[in-house]
């Protein structure tokens, strides 16, 4: 198997620049991954970990072996942390899913989560994270996924390990450790892959510790993986931006999916004091 490139650079602007867009098109296509370094600066990533360091304590240790026995995972990132809300809609994310998910009638964002991986962590077990949807053999792409390396990755601190263009293989593929890369990065890359990609997170072999804030994305008709109405309800969020509020699934999607009471926008529980169109079947007519 031809293992693409899986590095380039990416912008340091707001917008994706063509040529980039097609390059991350590309390496997303062939090898189902691609890792854009500097993609934010790195006072971003610390900002990140500085305002979710107050939930360590109540983030899960050890909660299984596929959890890892030896990782912190943190969750919530995006009502506890502004920053994080700050690149959420990242454009390089925004082009990846409207790449790889643009055959739905809409994404949206489903989960995150800051996974800070510690001393003597062992392999996480390969897998792909589309698995969540009751293992279903998906012949098309249902999820855009990533990390941002909030330190650096190396590997042997625990980068993700991804096995590069296995987006193609189904279900029943057995892969090793030794089918594997470590996306090594330094803090502020952006690692995004498809739901169908097998990966793992890495071994940590050194005594300081890894942390990434790993983001799950997935078409509208799917449920989210964690449930963005708890997590960010109606009275908490109205500061928040429109664009972001959707993206979280204040939004109608699919073909009459999402909308709540009468036929009414669920952003309208966010904004009771604003106007919107009513009514379910208007998403997509054809
Ligand atoms: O922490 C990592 O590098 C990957 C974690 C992961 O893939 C997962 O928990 O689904
Ligand atoms: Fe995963």
């Amino acid at each position: 198997m031809d293992i693409p490139a899986l590095t380039f650079n990416g912008p340091s602007v707001d917008a994706v620049p063509a040529a980039t867009a097609e390059a991350l098109h590309t390496a997303l296509d062939d090898a189902g991954c691609c890792l854009i370094e500097g993609a934010a600066p790195v006072a971003v990533m610390d900002a990140i970990a500085a305002e979710l360091a107050p939930f360590g304590d109540v983030g899960s240790v050890g909660a299984s072996a596929f959890e890892g026995f030896a990782t912190t995972r943190i969750g919530a990132p995006l009502p506890r942390s502004p920053t994080f809300q700050s690149i959420a809609t990242h454009p390089l994310v925004m082009a990846a899913g409207d790449h790889v998910l643009g055959h739905a009638t809409s994404w949206r964002f489903s989960a995150a989560e800051y996974i800070d991986i510690g001393p003597g962590e062992t392999p996480q077990r390969l897998h792909r994270d589309q698995w969540k949807y009751d293992m279903v053999d998906f012949d098309f792409e249902v999820e855009l996924n990533g990390m941002w390396a909030i330190t650096d990755f190396t590997e042997d601190n625990g980068a993700t390990r991804v096995v590069p263009g296995s987006h193609r293989l189904g279900n029943t593929e057995t892969l090793h450790h030794d089918d594997t890369v470590p996306a090594e990065m330094a803090k502020g890359s952006l690692l995004l892959y498809t739901g169908s990609l097998y990966h793992g997170g890495g071994p940590n072999r050194t005594t300081e510790r890894r942390a990434g804030l790993s983001l799950q994305h997935a078409v509208g008709w799917l449920t989210q993986s964690t449930n963005q109405f708890l997590e960010c309800p109606p009275t908490q969020v109205s500061t928040w931006p429109d664009e972001l509020l959707r993206f979280i699934g204040y939004a109608k999607t699919g073909n009459g999916l999402g909308y709540w009471r009468d036929s009414e926008d669920p952003l309208s529980a966010v904004h009771p004091d604003r106007t919107f169109d009513r009514g379910w079947a208007t998403v997509r007519s054809d």
